[in-house]
């Protein structure tokens, strides 16, 4: 029978990389990284990383900074600050901070870790496995680690299947039958599709399993070549395939503990539009993220609030909220919510309507506000009267309009107006 002891978890740390902008966010990684951006009501990105490693037994991890950092350091120091060195569990931050190199920034995602080799010797560990801060999705990585182990992979990368058409953005790699990586190209302008559905394309997760042995020389190789961008997806990954053996881990619903029946879930919140859709989505009937599911928690730090309180205002209108999720410490007076998602700490005013909106925390809805298919950031002081999403040409003159016609309001964009 399996025991503890016998999970490769155990013998692995986690190295997760959180350094870079995601500026396709606009405004909402202006004062932070993107693994900082909130996601979910409580939560922020990177903690589905973390706790991803955390529910799959890893007990050794460091997150590299660089981008906006502050806010991230400070969410990762409040609340993943649970790890005992006494018992061999560590959580280190790693700002870029020319310890080792002259550069002031790490140059790309390998030289992160070339800039650390010490810090992983430290941790004595067989394993290493490179996750991207970045993205939604709940995942075992013991089940990868030990595929990685059972194939004699050089290194295994996490993989699934997108549109042709959005091939782009990823590494995109070609497999043989046995799923060994034949070919990889890092973001092709014009991604092969799949045998068999022409339409589809195999991409990389931008996460790695590696034996540390191996990629601590490969690392040290790597540092020595000038023409190297000294990035995991455009030098290091492709140089395996061609030299070594490279095998994929495909990203499936068996990946995932509790819905072994359904699609598995995975996004990258990396546009406004994207963002809005995925927070949105968890108010649906049975959304397709389940953050309610008791043996796979999502840690992190919540602050201690007050439960969210629905009040009738002075005038006797109710305050409701109906599909939706709201966080503590809300109070919802004499305010409408439809399909919203409220943050921590949101105070709505009477006669307000928020539908289909995301609320960030620590917002003030003014009286007779009406917004729709919005992103409000942390902290916004929305005016009395203020209209959102019944007239995009107007919403445009101040705010952010998407494509996908998502409005987003920062704080800088109200004063702007208010100035006018
Ligand atoms: P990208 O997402 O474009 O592609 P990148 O911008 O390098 O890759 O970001 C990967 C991760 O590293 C992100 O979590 C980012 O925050 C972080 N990061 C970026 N630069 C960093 C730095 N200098 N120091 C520390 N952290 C840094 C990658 C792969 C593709 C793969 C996609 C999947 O290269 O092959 O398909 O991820 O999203
Ligand atoms: P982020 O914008 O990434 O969420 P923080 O949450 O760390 O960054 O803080 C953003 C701003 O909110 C800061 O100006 C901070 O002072 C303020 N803030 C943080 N916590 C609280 C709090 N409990 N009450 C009021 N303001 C807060």
């Amino acid at each position: 029978m399996e025991t503890r002891y016998s999970r490769l978890a155990g013998r692995s740390m986690a190295f997760v990389l959180a350094g870079g902008r995601g500026s396709r966010l606009n405004e909402l990684t202006d004062m932070r990284a993107k693994p900082a951006v909130y996601f979910g009501g409580k939560t922020r990105i990177i903690d589905f990383a973390l706790s991803n490693a955390l529910n799959s037994g890893i007990r050794k991890m460091a997150v590299a900074t660089q981008y906006k950092a502050h806010s991230l350091i400070r969410h990762c120091q409040r609340g993943w600050n649970f790890f005992r060195a006494e018992r061999n569990e560590y959580l280190d931050i790693l700002p870029a901070s020319q310890r080792v190199s002259e550069s002031l920034w790490y140059q790309g995602t390998a030289d992160a870790v070339t800039q650390n080799i010490d810090i992983v010797d430290s941790y004595g560990v067989d394993y290493v496995l490179i996750l991207a801060g970045d993205h939604i999705y709940k995942m075992d990585y013991e089940i990868m680690l030990r595929h990685h182990v059972e194939t004699g992979a050089d290194v295994t990368v996490g993989c699934l299947t997108v549109p042709r058409k959005d091939g782009s953005a990823f590494g995109v790699m070609k497999v043989d039958e046995t799923d060994r990586i034949v070919e990889f190209i890092e973001k092709p302008k014009d991604p092969p599709g799949m045998p068999g559905d022409p339409e589809q394309c195999l991409v990389s997760m931008g996460i790695y399993v590696f034996d540390w042995k191996f990629l601590r020389a490969l690392l040290i190789e790597d540092a020595d070549n000038p023409g190297s961008s000294h990035d995991f997806g455009s030098d290091l990954i492709p140089g395996i395939v061609k030299g070594g053996k490279a095998m994929a881990h495909r990203f499936t619903s068996s990946c995932v503990k509790d819905r072994a029946d359904s699609p598995a879930y995975w996004r990258d919140v990396g546009t406004i539009d994207a963002f809005w859709k995925a927070n949105i989505d968890l108010t649906d009937f049975t959304p397709d993220l389940n953050l309610w599911d008791k043996s796979w928690p999502i840690w992190t730090y919540s602050e201690s609030v007050p439960p969210a309180k629905f009040v009738h205002d002075e005038e006797d209108r109710r305050g409701s909220a109906v599909s939706s999720m709201i966080s503590g410490g809300c109070v919802i007076s004499g305010t409408e919510v439809r399909n919203s998602l409220l943050f921590t700490m949101v105070h709505t005013n009477s006669y307000a309507v928020l539908d289909h909106a995301v609320v960030l925390p620590y917002v003030e809805v003014g009286r007779r506000a009406r917004l729709k298919n919005v992103v409000i950031d942390r902290g916004v002081v929305i005016p009395q009267g203020l209209v959102v999403g019944e007239d995009p040409e107007e919403d445009a003159k101040w705010f952010r309009v998407t494509e996908g016609g998502i409005t987003l309001i920062t704080q800088s964009m109200l004063d702007r107006r208010a100035g006018a």
